[in-house]
């Protein structure tokens, strides 16, 4: 007798564990989904005659309110503006100035002197004259006449000097040199050659 009392109990508890069980682990059925619900039109005679789709009614969504999360804001640094280094200045290089020509001091050679006397009506003109030495006295005979020039104590010596012709003579000392004609007497010059 207790021992059916003993049974019953505890297939009751057991039946009591397993409802539990159950209850907690058997998944919650899911309400269904409501189906869209499609508006039907009124077919014409015609056919089905589609004047409008209904507009979906905009349902009013509550605005999603975000709390303003806080920024802390590091202020951005300014963007460093990099200015490009300046371009290299071209270097224009100036060349140096010419140097100065040295100013030629050219001594010039010295110009043969040249003394002219004309042999003219029988007498040299001028009669008399005084050169530096080194200068060269050339006679020119512009008479038909011939006439010579023949120093007295050396000298020029010019041969026979028919019309036209002439002679050369360069006085390389000092002295007073005398000369004359050897065709006519009274013709006598001086030439004074100095230092
Ligand atoms: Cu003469």
């Amino acid at each position: 007798m207790n021992n059916t009392i003993g049974a019953a109990i505890a297939v009751l508890i057991l039946i009591t564990i397993g409802g539990w069980w159950f209850t907690s682990s058997s998944p919650v059925p899911t309400p269904e989904l409501a189906q869209p619900t499609t508006e039907s039109f009124p077919v014409g005679p015609n056919g089905p005659q589609v004047t409008e789709t209904p507009t979906p009614v905009a349902t009013p969504t509550p605005p999603v309110v975000t709390p303003p999360t806080p920024v802390s804001k590091t202020p951005a640094p300014a963007p460093v503006i990099q200015t490009p280094p300046p371009a290299p200045v071209p270097v224009v290089q100036t060349p140096p100035p010419a140097p100065a020509p040295a100013p030629v001091t050219q001594t010039p050679p010295p110009a043969p002197t040249v003394t002219s006397i004309a042999i003219a009506s029988f007498a040299y003109s001028p009669a008399t004259i005084t050169v530096k030495k080194g200068t060269t006295v050339k006679w020119t005979n512009n008479d038909s006449a011939p006439h010579t020039v023949t120093g007295i104590n050396g000298g020029p010596a010019s041969g026979t000097l028919n019309n036209g012709q002439t002679y050369s003579y360069t006085f390389n000392s000092t002295g007073s040199f005398n000369y004359g004609c050897a065709f006519h007497g009274g013709m006598f010059a001086t030439v004074n050659v100095t230092e």
